[in-house]
């Protein structure tokens, strides 16, 4: 018995698969439990394509009938009560079976007409109390055809006949199948007994039903090896009519339909729930771009205040060189060339006209540079952390649904919050007097180093004067050096000459040597600090590009299912 035709079978085969894999994908994505039982029951429904559901009294021979059916003896007769649940066969590529709750079981089984048609069997109905909500519930509202079975030995018992009351009830299609005619003696006893449960069943229905009188023993026997038993079985018309019944275009059109309108549904809401989800974090990565953007900002902000600030430095190093030229001028005099002998007195007269306070000078500049580098660290920080601070606040309120996305949000706030922390904690535990000192330090170690100068931690004013004064001491001791050894008016202007030209070459040194050092220092700060910041959002960062290409991914999936569907659709649509 074959009830679709090939092009049926196919599709739904291919259905089967698309609605599992759905399931699996769903699952992947989060899906809410409800949306996957929905999907679960749709999923059902198409393995029970057509529900065939046999009821009757006990020994009535209904698992007999099932037995022809299939053409194999796949499950237990026996004259006293035999099966015991209800039993729900359906396709499998192996034999197996497994309990769904206690009450019925499903066994599935490698018959080729189980893939088209689910058949449950029922333990006889005066045993069926025990099962009756199950039945009523789970079965019976589902069945496309009830087979009511009863047998020549005892048409219509009493049992029978009250179940039959609550099948018609349900507005179920009944046939009723009078089994076993193989025990009849002639056709005389056979038309007793279908005219008595014709009347039985008419007067209980109020309609005539279909009424099937069959042997299903000598039924299984012509499909196993007899066949000159089939015409006498007469199991073929109560198969003709099976087919006929079930085999409705319109009607399996609807059947194949219902689970792709669910899945439909359920692709497009998580479709929705992704797309959220996208701009969520379309927003979060243009985020990320402006921290990008700011940070780079403020580096650039950074360089060109350093050269504003160096370039007043090197201010006052120019300055000093014109003092420094003026001094020399000023004492290089034959006038005052005993005094130029004087080297004690020169060297204070030089410390204190020409030196002076630069040392301070500079010093100042350079702390007041250090505070400025401090101070905007401290306020990128909070800027970055203002960003975020309202990127959180933007989406808190948003009522986190559940399923899908729900994980999402909730391991994206925990992110936000914790970096949040994070930034809160650097910011309250911001030292700056500590960040300030500890950057002049490596600073000043840094020129110290350059210079090979040995000084501690005794600031870059003394460093400087320290220079300085060496400067001052050695300009003046090639002095009076040089006159000591020859006296006369060639050697002032030369000695002058060569004065001048000593202090500018130290002096450039010097200059370079502590702004090319202060730079290097002050770039590296601010790369630590940029990297800092860096460092507390990385977690985030990666989180937003990792869950942006997972939601492409997903979104792609979805898509490609949409189209299947409405392939599947079309294909139904034109068979
Ligand atoms: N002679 C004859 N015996 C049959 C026929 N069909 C079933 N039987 C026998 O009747 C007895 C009961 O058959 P089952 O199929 O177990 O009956 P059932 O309705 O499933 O019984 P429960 O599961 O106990 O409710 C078994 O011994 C079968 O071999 C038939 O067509 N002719
Ligand atoms: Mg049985």
């Amino acid at each position: 018995m074959k009830i679709l035709s090939e092009r049926q079978d196919e599709i739904l085969k291919r259905e089967r698969t698309f609605l599992n894999n759905l399931r699996v994908q769903l699952v992947e994505f989060g899906a809410l439990k409800a949306d996957l039982d929905t999907l679960g029951q749709s999923i059902a429904q198409l393995d029970d394509l057509f529900l065939l559901v046999v009821v009757g009294e006990f020994n009535s021979g209904k698992s007999a009938v099932i037995n022809a059916l299939l053409g194999q003896k796949l499950l237990k007769e026996g004259v006293t009560p035999t099966t015991f649940q209800i039993n729900i066969l359906r396709f499998g590529q192996e034999m197996g079976q497994k309990v769904v709750e206690q009450s019925h079981e499903i066994r599935l089984l490698p018959v080729d007409l189980l893939s088209e048609v689910s058949i449950v069997d029922t333990p006889g109905t005066n045993a069926i109390i025990r099962y009756h909500e199950e039945l009523t519930r789970h079965f019976v509202p589902r069945a496309d055809l009830v087979l009511f079975i009863t047998s020549v030995d005892r048409p219509f018992t009493e049992s029978e006949s009250r179940f039959m009351g609550e099948i018609r009830d349900w507005g179920k299609k009944v046939v009723i199948v009078i089994n076993k005619i193989d025990l009849l003696q002639d056709e005389e006893e056979l038309s007793q007994v279908e005219t008595f449960v014709r009347e039985n069943s008419q007067s209980l229905l109020g309609v005539t039903p279909e009424i099937f009188p069959v042997s299903s023993r000598m039924a299984l026997k012509a499909k196993t090896g007899q066949p000159e038993l089939w015409e006498k079985s007469r199991f073929g018309g109560l198969e003709d009519y099976i087919k006929t019944t079930l085999d409705k275009s319109s009607h399996i059109k609807l059947k194949f339909q219902n689970p792709l309108g669910v899945s439909e549904h359920l692709v497009n809401k998580t479709i929705e729930a992704a797309q959220q989800q996208q701009e969520i974090l379309a927003e979060d990565l243009a985020l990320l771009r402006n921290v990008d953007q700011q940070q780079s900002v403020y580096q650039e902000d950074k360089q060109k205040e350093f050269q504003l600030r160096m370039a007043e430095v090197a201010n006052i190093f120019f300055e000093m060189e014109q003092c420094g030229d003026e001094f020399f001028e000023e004492r290089f005099r034959i006038a005052r060339v005993f005094d130029l002998f004087k080297k004690e007195r020169l060297r204070e007269d030089f410390e204190r006209e020409v030196v002076a306070d630069v040392p301070e000078q500079v010093e100042q500049k350079v702390d007041e540079l250090i505070d400025w580098l401090v101070e905007s660290d401290l306020r990128q920080w909070k800027a970055v952390t203002g960003y975020l601070a309202d990127r959180q606040r933007e989406h808190k309120d948003r009522i986190v649904g559940e399923g899908f996305n729900a994980n999402f949000m909730i391991d994206r706030s925990r992110l936000l919050d914790a970096i949040g922390r994070e930034a809160e904690r650097v910011i309250n535990t911001y030292d700056k007097h500590y960040e300030t000192e500890k950057i002049a330090l490596d600073a000043q170690n840094a020129v110290a180093t350059s210079l090979a100068l040995e000084i501690g931690a005794v600031g870059l004013g003394t460093l400087i004067t320290a220079l300085a004064t060496t400067m001052a001491a050695d300009v003046t001791g090639i002095l009076t050096a040089s006159l000591v050894a020859v006296l006369g008016f060639f050697v002032i202007p030369a000695s002058r000459r060569k004065a001048k030209k000593d202090l500018h070459t130290r002096l450039a040194e010097l200059r370079t040597n502590l702004v090319e050092t202060l730079r290097r220092e002050f770039v590296k700060e601010v790369a630590r600090s940029v990297e800092r910041i860096e460092e507390a959002i990385a977690p985030y960062s990666r989180f937003v590009r990792v869950e942006t290409s997972l939601t492409e991914a997903i979104l792609n999936t979805l898509e490609a299912k949409q189209m299947e569907i409405a392939d599947l659709r079309t294909e139904i649509e034109s068979w």
